[in-house]
């Protein structure tokens, strides 16, 4: 459909259905020259998105020349993020976004992003600019290294947390420490477990069935996928200046569940290159 200015609207994408397994091969058309597909889950982020989505296409344009995406899935915000999005989508050749009605939650958007990826390389940023942008050149130098997986992480050299309480510090120290212990292969294998911020190369996963739980998308990975190269950059989790957490004490409940169920899964002596 063509608007006043004569430009075409660009697809609302909805949610794929069925299991969270990615495809091996792009599904989105043939041809395609994308290399990296940069997930945005997001919930209520108008106040962020933009500002987001053309520092990430300034600053990848650089490496790769046109050939990323950036994927915005956000799950019907109240605050029509996904309406917004795709208003920019209509001036952002690089930019999709998919509208999710049904289901709900952080990590089975970012797959549901990923199916309907067209890169080898697969990516999740968050969309309140907490991530700082820059952090994704450094990720994509170094998958383009040959890691199979590259995690942003605030606990090695030039990493860090900007203004957190001493609460929250504990409960994410306690936290790791707690999944070191329950899955020593899975969570003992990266310094930042709770990252939200990782490249991944999408022949890691393919066809893996992923059961993600509350937020914890990276453990998951790590835990189903088949990754042998895992590297790490630093970086500082930004403050919040617009919008609101969605973190709750359920994340914290989902946490445990989902340490549980992969413990299950990979029997008492987790295999890191299980997959189902
Ligand atoms: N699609 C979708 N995105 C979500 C959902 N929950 C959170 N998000 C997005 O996931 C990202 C991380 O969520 P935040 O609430 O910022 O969590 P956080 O960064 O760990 O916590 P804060 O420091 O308190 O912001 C943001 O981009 C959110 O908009 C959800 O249920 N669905
Ligand atoms: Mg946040």
């Amino acid at each position: 459909m063509k608007d006043a200015r004569g430009t075409s609207d660009p697809p609302l994408y909805a949610a794929p259905s069925g299991p969270l397994r990615v495809s091996p091969k792009e599904m989105s058309g043939t041809g395609s020259d994308v290399r990296l597909s940069l997930v945005i889950p997001t919930f209520n982020e108008r106040q962020n998105i933009e500002a987001l989505i053309s520092q990430l296409c300034s600053l990848l344009e650089a490496p790769l020349a046109g050939a990323f995406e950036l994927i915005v899935v956000d799950d019907d915000s109240p605050d029509e993020t996904w309406r917004l999005a795709h208003e920019l989508a209509r001036d952002n050749p690089r930019l999709r976004v998919m509208r999710r009605t049904t289901e709900k939650g952080l990590s089975s958007a970012v797959i549901r992003g990923w199916q309907i990826a067209r890169g080898d390389i697969l990516g999740v940023i968050d969309a309140d600019l907490q991530h700082p942008p820059e952090t994704a050149l450094k990720l994509w130098n170094e998958i383009a290294q040959g890691a199979d997986l590259v995690v942003a992480s605030r606990n090695i050299k030039g990493g860090g947390v900007s203004d957190w309480s001493i609460i929250r510090r504990f409960l994410s120290r306690g936290a790791q420490l707690l999944g070191t212990i329950v899955l020593p292969k899975v969570v003992g294998r990266v310094t930042d477990p709770m990252s939200g911020f990782f490249f991944i190369r999408r022949q890691s996963i393919a066809d893996v069935a992923l059961k993600p739980l509350g937020y914890k998308i990276l453990i998951e990975v790590i835990g189903r996928g088949r990754i042998k190269w895992i590297s790490e950059v630093g970086y500082v989790f930004q403050e919040r200046t617009e919008g609101g957490s969605k973190v709750t004490w359920k994340q914290y409940i989902d946490y445990l569940r989902h340490l549980m169920r992969l413990r299950l899964a990979s029997g008492a002596s987790p295999q890191t290159d299980q997959h189902e």
